[in-house]
């Protein structure tokens, strides 16, 4: 089937038919599952002028921590990304409280502030409750989500989430979930072009690969390479994808407006009680 057929778009109320999407999504049933207007475009607007407020201080702010992505993808994060981290998670959740107070805070006159997130995946997971991925020691927890700028040029190139898991930072986490991981993005500010996600009609499945290497080769196999969708988010659109088993990417940013997104990594939990989400 064509990818443009497996992405479940999700106008208004529609959402209210598909309580079970997610779990549908998690199967291969959907490649992705797009939610319009989660938030209202003022109410984006709002986050977007804080957030560039934050960059045209210039110096990374001193109660947000960031991080960069690779030099040539222009892009950086408030909060940490869990792939980019070292294997120790050295203080990584000591200072995962000042990281939920910054977003509380960042939120605060939006009503049900980035909860209203949680608790719509919920509804369209059969209830299943969504939450920090817990810590290694009782108290801990992992830092939910990121927020990502992306400047003009940037990118992110072709790759299957999965990969992620091979990364050394992930050795804890990976005792607490299932190892198929799924992700959303959230358009917070969108930049004048480009900067969509493309997802390819191409699904890995965890099982067939067994090494990373594995996994970068079969991104060289050019067979799926034309055969893909971009999802076109407005401010305040949601993405969910099947982002570890379909190779995908974001396209490179057009004009000088920042690509403002927050991201976050999910995967349910071992005993399937609840998803566990990081950034
Ligand atoms: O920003 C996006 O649209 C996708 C981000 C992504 O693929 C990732 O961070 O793994
Ligand atoms: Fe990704």
């Amino acid at each position: 089937m064509s990818t443009s057929k497996r992405i479940l778009d999700l106008d208004g109320t529609a959402w209210q038919e598909h309580s079970d999407c997610i779990r549908e999504l998690r199967q291969g049933v959907w490649t992705a599952v797009v939610l319009r207007g989660l938030y209202s475009t003022s109410e984006m607007e709002t986050i977007t002028q804080r957030l560039d407020q934050i960059d045209a201080e210039n110096v990374p702010p001193q109660n947000w921590t960031s991080m960069r992505f690779p030099e040539s993808f222009r892009g950086w994060f408030l909060g940490e990304n869990l792939n980019l981290l070292e294997d120790s998670l050295f203080d990584y959740f000591d200072r995962e409280p000042m990281f939920s107070r910054n977003m509380l805070q960042l939120f605060a006159d939006i009503p049900g502030g980035t909860d209203r997130i949680f608790e719509r995946f919920s509804k369209l997971d059969q209830g299943r409750r969504y939450l920090a991925a817990p810590g290694p020691d009782i108290d801990t927890k992992y830092q939910f989500t990121t927020l990502r700028g992306h400047a003009e040029g940037g990118y992110i190139p072709i790759h299957c989430d999965n990969e992620q898991a091979w990364r050394p930072s992930y050795e804890h986490l990976l005792s607490q979930i299932d190892e198929n991981l799924f992700s959303f993005v959230l358009m917070i500010g969108k930049p004048e072009g480009g900067g969509n996600l493309r997802i390819y009609n191409h699904r890995i499945p965890v099982g067939q690969r067994s090494t990373i290497d594995q996994a970068r080769y079969s991104k060289t196999d050019q067979a799926f390479m034309k055969d893909y969708v971009e999802i076109d988010l407005k401010a305040g659109d949601l993405v969910l994808a099947d982002s570890g088993s379909h190779p995908h990417e974001v396209t490179k940013v057009i004009g000088t407006k920042t690509r403002w997104t927050m991201c976050s990594f999910m995967a349910e939990a071992k005993g399937k009680h609840a998803v566990y989400c990081w950034g």
